[in-house]
């Protein structure tokens, strides 16, 4: 480092702790409101890693990570507004302390859950090494974070795939109040390491030049293609967890005195005077400056406004895509559900190069229901990736490839399989946009096989939609047919929001049906009616719209015409098509194969109550799947799963009950 950069290291480090000791002082006056966590005590460790980077270097902070940001460029004024909730702030203030990035300086983002930067780091760096940006970067997180899942399966599919990424471990040693020595079976980080093939080292997280070696030579291999590196900076934090933090003493003041004597501002200030010529008034106007940009900050983040209703709407969604439905196709042949996959699968990848597709199983063999087979040998292994089984990190590199300029398509083996992916889906992928204000997009697909009917029990067979649904800033997507499953996914890919896509297992056992040969896409957020009808609304999901279209015919038998929606979409929902329906019929049934208890149902039949309840002439039925878990034997199974039967019955006593008043 010459003196300019010996310099700005110094500015750097004197930021982060007079921003972190104001941002304390404005949090007792009431200013920074919730909470902050403070990084004082830590500033070399993001001052030495953030100078062994460029701009095109992406970081991944974690809670503590004002540091991570001022190091990375981040402006003061815009950190200060976001911390005091206001619309100059980098998230607009929808997303405070914990929240902040900067996708133009690659800081993609801190994170309010523990250990999940990492994963998105992983994305990141696949998505770099995949675009073949030649950057690199850094994955910041803590001790506590170490002990994590998801730690342990980035960890191992980046050094599989040799991603470009520092494993950048500060252990302050204490993860809340719990001590390092109480937590870990180790006493180096580092030595975690050795597991996954790794460089690991420790090293002096007080000590900005070592740190900054450190990162150095691990992003040099990161770039020269021989994957990633793990470094453990021993630190310590000054304060509490904190600012809101009003604990019980954990640590003993001795080792809190011992640490603040190893300050590492005060050995560096000491450092550039006995070591490279700089005099106590060159440190003291680099102060000054710094007490400057704060006052200024401070003055720029009360003077602003805050955000409005308008601000958060728009952060939800970003707009979604819509084609114009698809003309009458030349030419059609009958392809299966599975063929129908592949089919918008190959075209779309053909179409856009940012398309790729990971999972378990998906490459070599195409994917246990055959939804990818074939691809591999068009698209290659870069863009057909076998995954670990590694649920966590193949969601958290759908996330991180999306906010960095990929589409990607994560495959789920089968559905159930979901449950280790909520923290990805839920947390991240739905909140990313709107925690950053509303600016970036998070175009990616989770899909694969769910539902029962083929006897794969109570931990293969669940329909989840209704966990999904309720969560803003999802879609979700429920084809109920080879035509649907093309048109959809193809939509799904082209979509800015995360995806999750609906493939029912019956749907992939089931008939072949006529596809349009050309790529086309079935607008999200429209339903399709699927059969017109006077008497009576049926609104059925995925497997459930065949089980409802021959309810449908052996009603009509019976002198009860039925009208039969499919909603495709099943967020967000077309409200009106189904309103629309109610007013004419003024009944409604809704049929799916999830629990009818706290379903996809529910939602419909109160939406339709709060809007039509003047229409209805009959109370709504919803019909679901009984409450439990699905049975392995095939009787129960059918006893569990609605059958065309309860439709037909659920319809007849919605409409014979009606007809019954009127004749009495
Ligand atoms: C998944 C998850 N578990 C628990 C928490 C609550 N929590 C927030 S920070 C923290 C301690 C984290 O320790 P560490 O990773 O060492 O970071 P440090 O706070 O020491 O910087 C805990 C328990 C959380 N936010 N997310
Ligand atoms: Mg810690």
């Amino acid at each position: 480092m010459d003196r300019k950069d010996l310099e700005e290291v110094y500015r750097v480090m004197l930021r982060i702790r007079r921003f972190d000791e104001g941002v304390t002082a404005l949090f007792k006056e009431g200013l920074v409101k919730g909470t902050a966590h403070s990084y004082v005590g830590q500033e070399a460790v993001a001052a030495g890693a953030c100078a062994a980077l460029t701009r095109a270097d992406f970081v991944v902070s974690h809670h503590r990570g004002h540091g991570h940001c001022i190091a990375k460029g981040a402006s003061l004024d815009r950190m200060m507004a976001e911390l005091m909730g206001r619309v100059t702030g980098y998230c607009k203030g929808l997303g405070g302390s914990m929240h902040i990035a900067d996708l133009d300086l690659n800081i993609l983002g801190a994170n309010g859950i523990v250990g999940a930067g990492i994963g998105i780091a992983t994305g990141a760096a696949l998505s770099n090494k995949l675009r073949g940006t030649g950057a690199a970067g850094v994955a910041f997180f803590g001790d506590g974070a170490a002990n994590e899942g998801i730690f342990h399966e980035c960890l191992n599919i980046a050094s599989v795939w040799k991603l470009p990424v520092v494993y950048l471990c500060e252990n302050n040693q204490y993860a809340l109040s719990t001590a390092m020595k109480d937590s870990t079976s180790i006493d180096r980080f580092s030595k975690r390491a050795a597991g996954y093939s790794l460089p690991g080292v420790t090293v002096d997280g007080n000590d900005v030049l070592a740190v900054h070696a450190a990162v150095t030579e691990a992003v040099a291999r990161a770039r020269n293609g021989e994957g990633p590196s793990f470094i453990e900076a021993l630190t310590y934090r000054w304060g509490d967890h904190s600012m809101r933090a009003n604990l019980p003493r954990y640590r003993t003041e001795a080792e809190e005195v011992e640490w603040r004597n190893l300050d590492a501002i005060a050995r560096f200030e000491h450092k550039l005077q006995t070591e490279h010529g700089f005099t106590p008034e060159a440190l003291e106007r680099v102060r000054a400056d710094v007490e400057s940009e704060l006052a200024a900050a401070r003055e720029f983040a009360i003077n602003s406004p805050e955000p409005t209703l308008a601000d958060l709407e728009h952060a939800v969604y970003a707009p979604h895509y819509q084609p114009s439905e698809p003309k009458p196709a030349a030419t059609t042949r009958e392809l299966s559900f599975a063929e129908a996959l592949r089919e918008a699968l190959s075209q779309e990848m053909e179409r856009d190069p940012r398309v790729f597709v990971l999972g378990e199983d998906v490459g070599k063999i195409g994917g246990i229901f055959a939804a990818t087979r074939g691809l591999i040998e068009k698209f290659g292994a870069d863009r057909l990736r076998d995954t670990p089984i590694s649920e966590q990190a193949i969601a958290a590199c759908a996330v991180g490839a999306a906010i960095t300029g990929l589409r990607p398509v994560a495959e789920v083996q089968i559905f159930d399989f979901i449950t280790l992916m909520m923290d990805m889906i839920v947390n991240q992928s739905a909140k990313f946009r709107f925690m950053l204000g509303g600016k970036p997009t998070v175009p990616l697909v989770i899909r694969g096989p769910q539902g029962g009917g083929i006897r794969l029990a109570a931990q293969h067979s669940q329909s989840l939609e209704a966990w999904f649904t309720h969560v803003p800033g999802l879609v979700v997507l429920a084809p109920s047919s080879p035509y649907e499953a093309k048109g959809l996914l193809t939509s799904a890919m082209r979509e800015d929001n995360p995806v999750i896509f609906l493939e029912h297992k019956m749907l992939y056992v089931g008939k072949k049906a006529a596809v349009p040969e050309e790529s086309y896409a079935i607008p999200i957020g429209k339903a399709l009616v699927k059969r017109t009808g006077q008497d009576v609304t049926l609104v059925a999901s995925l497997a459930m719209v065949e089980s409802a279209l021959q309810a449908a015919s052996r009603l009509e038998a019976e002198g009860i015409d039925v009208e039969v929606i499919d909603p495709r979409t099943l967020r967000p929902l077309d409200e009106d098509t189904i309103i629309r329906s109610v007013k004419k019929t003024s009944r409604l049934v809704v049929a799916h194969e999830g629990w009818k208890r706290w379903g996809f149902g529910a939602e419909v039949a109160a939406m339709v109550a709060e809007k039509a309840i003047d229409w209805l002439d009959a109370p709504i039925v919803r019909v679901g799947a009984r409450d439990a878990p699905m049975p392995y034997n095939d009787k129960l199974e059918r006893l569990v799963i609605p059958s065309t039967e309860d439709i037909v019955e659920a319809v007849k006593a919605v409409v014979l009950r009606d007809r019954a008043a009127v004749a009495t």
